[in-house]
């Protein structure tokens, strides 16, 4: 599972990777800081599997809270016209081919405009539509060069963004345009791409920068038009990470709030008193909820944990719940043996669903939480 983080430039992409990530990237306060991507790990809430099976001793999870990984990318900022090479083009979006999901981070106060530089009052509505419209530009300058194809030829040009056959069907039903005996030109097919965008990933949006004024103005206008926008503030998400990990604070991530555990000189003292302030009036500093909301609601992801041992709930070296992995809801038992190890998969015999005490067959769906032996032959 990959996430991307996208938007125009210097609106806090890097800052919310960095706060997603704890790695070190380049922050600045201009346009273009980042030209190759960065890639990282982040991770998810779950509450921890050994709650429900009243082990005590697992190793892997704080308070109960299990953080599982997911893939995460930092792009360059994209501008408008980025499709015709404007800024730095469009060619790095190669970088989000992969990418399951987006999150657009967006500068809530309005104090950057469409190109990163200093503004007064620009509107993030405005950045959401022509990011959409720099994906559907991208899409469009594929599909123009297969513009007599049959529809499973256009798909087989798009198959690198892993774009299908039925989401390309689905997208023109949904423009009511009939590509059976070819792709259409001019709006109709910049029309079909944006379709398209919407059926390939979901986008959600961070209003970064929720601490400067005007930002609180711009989230509710983007929630009156129904655009699905979270508050955030990666800049104070990045901080109280740093702290916890010099251990000044008691924090993890996501948790609506944080306590000091260390000593804080004055200065730290300080931008924690306005983080604390922050996370009271929107429930958190935004990052982890919008991570979470993206894998679980938009990608349906579901958390399993393979053991080897059903009884001690321990991979070989007496590990307990070693591994939590995300996979698609309706993952069978024998996918997931698959994800383990391919000869798992092959010579896959049955599964133990171990908090039931139930033997499972190949074909059995997992749930959220399931904690699963793959029992395979030699
Ligand atoms: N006030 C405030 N500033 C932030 C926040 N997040 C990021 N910034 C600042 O915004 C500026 C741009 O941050 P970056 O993370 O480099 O932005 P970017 O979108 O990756 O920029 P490019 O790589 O140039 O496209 C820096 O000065 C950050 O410190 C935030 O939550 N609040
Ligand atoms: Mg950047």
């Amino acid at each position: 599972m990959l996430v991307g983080v996208v938007g125009a430039p210097n609106k806090g992409k890097s800052t919310f990777f960095a706060a997603a990530t704890a790695a070190e990237v380049q922050i600045a306060n201009y346009p273009f800081t980042t030209i190759s991507p960065n890639k990282g790990v982040t991770y998810v809430r779950a509450e921890c599997a050994h709650l429900s099976l009243g082990i005590q001793n697992c190793s892997r999870c704080m308070n109960g809270t299990r953080l599982v990984p997911v893939n995460i990318v930092d792009v360059a900022g994209l501008v408008p016209g980025a499709h015709e090479g404007k800024g730095l083009g469009n060619k790095f979006l190669d970088d989000l081919r992969q990418a399951d999901a987006l999150i657009q981070v967006v500068d809530a106060s309005g104090k950057t405009d469409l190109y990163g530089n200093p503004a007064a009052d620009q509107d993030p509505l405005e950045e959401v539509k022509f990011l959409k419209e720099e994906f559907a530009w991208w899409i469009c300058q594929i599909l123009e060069r297969k513009k007599h194809a049959s529809s499973k030829e256009a798909a087989q040009s798009l198959s690198g963004l892993k774009i299908t056959e039925a989401m390309l069907a689905n997208a023109a039903r949904r423009c009511g345009l009939d590509i059976s005996s070819g792709l259409p030109a001019g709006t109709d097919l910049f029309r079909l791409a944006e379709a398209l965008v919407d059926e390939r990933m979901p986008i959600v949006v961070a209003y970064n920068k929720m601490d400067l004024p005007g930002a609180e103005k711009n989230l509710q206008k983007a929630k009156e038009r129904g655009l699905e926008a979270f508050p955030c503030c990666a800049a104070a998400e990045f901080a109280l990470r740093k702290a916890a990990m010099r251990g000044i604070v008691q924090y993890t991530p996501g948790d609506s709030t944080f306590s000091i555990k260390g000593a804080a000189d004055e200065r730290q003292m300080e931008a924690l008193d306005w983080i604390f302030a922050l996370m009271k009036k929107n429930g958190g500093t935004g990052v982890q909820q919008i991570i979470d909301y993206v894998v679980y609601r938009k990608l349906m992801a579901i958390v399993v944990y393979p053991v080897e041992d059903e009884h001690k709930c321990t991979n070989h070296k007496g590990e307990v719940l070693p591994d939590a992995l995300l996979v698609p809801q309706g993952t069978t038992a024998r996918q997931l043996a698959a994800l383990i190890h391919t000869e798992l998969a092959s010579s896959f015999i049955c599964a133990i669903d171990v908090k039931r005490k139930v033997r499972i067959g190949a074909e059995h769906a997992l749930r959220n939480g399931d904690v699963i032996k793959v029992v395979a032959g030699r």
